[in-house]
């Protein structure tokens, strides 16, 4: 499924580039104002941030929810007090759409991730001109110069990097690519199998300087506590939020 969702990720920037030159896109992108690392300062900040996921379906999930009302949904969560915003554009398989990203964006003024499978350059000048203030890197699908010339990239606009990885190699990866923002998925993609352990697991791996953000498969409190309990700077949360019907009742406890 991996190899799947990147390959589609590749025929989408293929579509793009047709009706859009890399070098069109670029220039827009690099005439817009820089986003000043907004996403990775709200994170800095003291105290564990929330990240809040906009997401419909999911290839372990399917449909999550039928109701999808994205924009209220991604303001509801600034209301709840949520430090930045996760919004997936993969048509495919999350039923995700550039277009949520771009009208929630310019909705809420908190920043927002572009959560896809970034898998060429087109895709992060895309990310800045919808709005979008980081955009993810997933390690299995990357090699470490990739991500490393993809943050480089990033850096020019003052977009964020968040570098996903899910086991002992890729962290040592993500490190060496220069993240300084790194997302532990507690989910992994290649079986979907969900362990939020993994987190505990490679906390110690990440240099203190590094921003360590868990994600995927949080849905109590208790989750929550733990995660505070080893330094973790940011949690991202999805369908937990999505299925809640009072979602600022739900991140207030
Ligand atoms: C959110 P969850 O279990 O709370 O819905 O997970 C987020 O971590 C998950 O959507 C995710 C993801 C990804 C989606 C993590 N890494 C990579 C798409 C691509």
């Amino acid at each position: 499924i991996l190899e799947q969702l990147a390959d589609y990720a590749r025929e989408r920037t293929e579509q793009g580039k047709r009706k859009r030159s890399l070098e069109e896109l670029k220039k827009q992108a690099l005439s817009l104002p820089d986003k000043k690392f907004e996403f990775e300062n709200a994170i800095k900040r003291p105290g564990l941030s929330f990240i809040c996921e906009c997401k419909k379906a999911s290839p372990s999930r399917g449909i999550i929810v039928h109701d999808f009302p994205y924009v209220q949904i991604a303001k509801e969560y600034e209301a709840a007090g949520a430090e930045c915003i996760s919004v997936l554009t993969e048509p495919k398989w999350f039923l995700g759409s550039n277009e949520y990203l771009k009208r929630i964006a310019g909705a809420v003024s908190v920043p927002c991730l572009r959560k896809d499978f970034t898998v060429d350059e087109y895709m992060i000048y895309e990310a800045r001109v919808l709005g979008a203030s980081a955009v993810l890197l997933i390690c299995s699908i990357l090699s470490e110069r990739q991500i490393n010339e993809y943050i480089s990239i990033c850096d020019e606009m003052g977009l964020s990097a968040l570098v996903e990885a899910h086991d002992e190699r890729e962290v040592t990866m993500a490190v060496q690519a220069g993240a300084r923002l790194i997302g532990i998925n507690n989910r992994n993609l290649k079986d979907f199998t969900v362990d939020t352990h993994n987190s505990f697991r490679f906390r110690e791996m990440i240099p203190g300087d590094i921003l360590f953000v868990s994600e995927s498969g949080i849905s109590t409190g208790h989750d929550v506590k733990k995660l505070r309990e080893i330094g973790a700077d940011a949690v991202l949360i999805g369908e937990t939020l999505m299925r809640a019907e009072h979602k600022g009742a739900k991140l207030a406890g």
